[in-house]
């Protein structure tokens, strides 16, 4: 995996949105408000030198240690065909470093991250989720924001299922929260949710979604894994039971009583809204930079970046006991599956890039490693990939210290699984989905980031047919990468090709700038529900929108998902989009 070449001039792509917005073929985005006047050469605001909105340079967390705690691993709680499982969210104190103070935090079952939920293919379960949590928030709240205005209640959660196939009541619908004294969203679902399961083995994971608050439930601690597992899966033998461990990353920042800290912005365009979050500290699983001990063996790891904005670049190295690396490579990574499922075969890593709510799912194998240490360093600039705000380096340590409990019996299979690729030819539909980002005039300040240059309450745009394929061109005009999410399926991508920024922004044309760039190797075949949307790049998609086999629905009727960016700071700001899947 690559790290993207750096935009030398971050603010010169990300200079309103635009007017007229065009097509590649003979496709037309429909409803364009034309709210933001395309800005010329010379009225295009300036690059900044100074990070005047992001305050993470002028807020640390206190000096904490490194890798002297251990890796914490969720509870696992089996979800069971027939049984309807509570769930409940609750305010709670958890220690995250050995040096900091309890720090309150959300989470579920009094854990965070949530327990792993568990399932297996083929096996529907029901969760009935349960708001345990104050009435009152604990992190700043902008009411000038879409849907977290004053009047509405300042605790209002609701839980997605991230990769689900699912239908519309159980998914988690942004407006379709409930607050801990009773107060309802217009899409509330009062009753249990029913997750299918009807999709491969893969590592999903759950998560708040709240409208405009869905960065601040997930920064206090709202998330978990959900793993589907299946008898093919099974069948392969891969390392299981303690030998399979999720790791899911959190940037945070802390105050000096252990408290959480997410800054306000400072001369901001709205009074608290911050265009990303970027934290000193890293988290895995709930706890600071923390080590873990193995044995020389194989293990599978589940990885995830539940973070609200960081991409991270990591590579495994060698390292002393402290974890300070000493020149050395890690043993190689070899990633088994992606968001949506295992992998057609192994694909060996040298390193992960990893955006915000993509899951790597890899195999290191340490047998022959006794005594040995190894560290993930992070690299990846922030904001991706043109930087300029704090990047933490550490994340987690290895410590092969563990003596072999038994044989290694596991495997690592040179077959995984049959990906059938999508013929683009039968997609009945393309579609050219702009994304776009306005900036302050005056200084470049961020105001506001979009989908199709809509804001979320517009009619809706997107509309495919049930059970139909189609091709969406994801246009990024901005100078950020932007992971892009859409619920209900799992897509392929097709490719990535470059485009003309500036001819795109002046006359609404795509006009390709030169061939597809190849795909990763672990992006296709692959089953993906977040995909990297690089700078300059026409990020293409194939989608097909089956809904859960056996779902009961009418001809004419119309299910509403979203689409949106997983920058969670961004989804909360209007880059994100209802779409319709419309029942044949
Ligand atoms: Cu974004």
């Amino acid at each position: 995996m690559r790290v993207v070449p750096k935009t030398t001039r971050r603010t010169f792509l990300k200079v309103g949105t635009v007017a007229g917005a065009g097509l590649i073929a003979g496709d037309f985005l429909v409803g364009k408000k034309g709210k933001h006047a395309l800005q010329t050469a010379a009225t295009r605001p300036k690059w900044r030198t100074t990070p005047s909105h992001h305050v993470s340079a002028l807020q640390s967390t206190p000096t904490l240690k490194p890798y002297v705690d251990a890796l914490p691993i969720p509870p696992v709680i089996a979800l069971q065909s027939g049984v309807v499982t509570r769930i409940g969210m609750s305010q709670f104190q958890q220690k995250l470093h050995r040096d900091l103070p309890p720090t309150t935090v959300w989470g579920f079952q009094g854990s965070y991250p949530g327990p792993t939920l568990e399932a297996r293919q083929g096996s529907p379960v029901q969760v009935q989720w349960i708001n345990n949590l104050p009435t009152t928030h604990f992190l700043p709240i902008d009411n000038t924001i879409h849907g977290a205005e004053s009047t509405q209640p300042q605790v209002r959660n609701v839980v997605h299922l991230h990769g689900h196939k699912i239908m519309p009541p159980n998914d988690g619908y942004p407006e379709a929260w409930f607050s801990p004294d009773g107060k309802t969203g217009p899409y509330y679902n009062p009753n249990p949710y029913l997750y299918p399961n009807d999709q491969p083995a893969t590592t999903l994971w759950y998560h708040d979604h709240a409208l405009g608050i869905t960065r601040l439930n997930n920064y206090a601690g709202l998330s978990g894994f959900y793993i589907i597992r299946s008898s093919a899966e099974d069948a392969l033998n891969l390392p299981q039971g303690p030998y399979e461990i999720p790791l899911v990353l959190h940037d945070r920042m802390f105050n000096s009583d252990g408290s959480l800290l997410y800054p306000v912005a400072v001369g901001g365009t709205h009074p608290v809204w911050m265009p990303e979050f970027f934290g000193d500290t890293v988290l895995v699983n709930g706890m600071v930079w923390p080590y873990l001990e193995v044995e020389p063996r194989k293990y599978r790891f589940r990885l995830l970046n539940g973070s609200n904005s960081r991409f991270y670049h990591l590579t495994l190295q060698g390292s002393d006991g402290n974890g300070t690396p000493n020149g050395t490579s890690g043993p190689p990574m070899f990633q088994i599956g992606t968001d949506g499922g295992l992998l057609p075969a192994p694909v060996k890593l040298a390193d992960i890039l990893i955006a915000t709510a993509e899951r790597f799912d890899f195999v290191i194998d340490f047998t022959g490693m006794k005594g040995k240490f190894f560290v993930f360093q992070n690299d990846a600039p922030a904001p991706y990939p043109g930087g300029g705000e704090v990047v933490p380096t550490n994340v987690m340590m290895f410590r092969v210290t563990r003596a072999l409990s038994g044989l290694d019996t596991s495997a690592l299979p040179s077959k995984l699984a049959d990906i059938p690729l999508y013929d683009p030819a039968l997609a009945v539909r393309e579609r050219n989905l702009a994304l776009s980002e306005s900036d302050r005039a005056s200084d470049g300040f961020p105001e506001i980031s979009e989908l199709d240059e809509l804001d979320w309450s517009a009619p809706v745009t997107e509309d495919p047919q049930a059970g139909t394929l189609e091709l969406w061109n994801l246009v990024n005009t901005t100078g950020d990468a932007h992971p892009i999410h859409v619920h209900l399926v799992q897509f392929q991508a097709l490719e990535r090709r470059p485009f003309d920024t500036q001819t795109f922004l002046s006359s609404g044309q795509v006009v390709f700038t030169g061939p597809p760039v190849p795909l990763d190797a672990n992006e296709r075949p692959a089953w993906k529900d977040t995909i990297k949307a690089y700078p300059g790049m026409v990020t293409r998609i194939l989608a097909k929108f089956d809904l859960p086999t056996g779902a009961q629905v009418t001809s004419g009727q119309r299910l509403r998902y979203v689409w949106h960016c997983h920058i969670l700071e961004h989804e909360d700001n209007e880059m994100m989009r209802p779409f319709d899947v419309v029942v044949p």
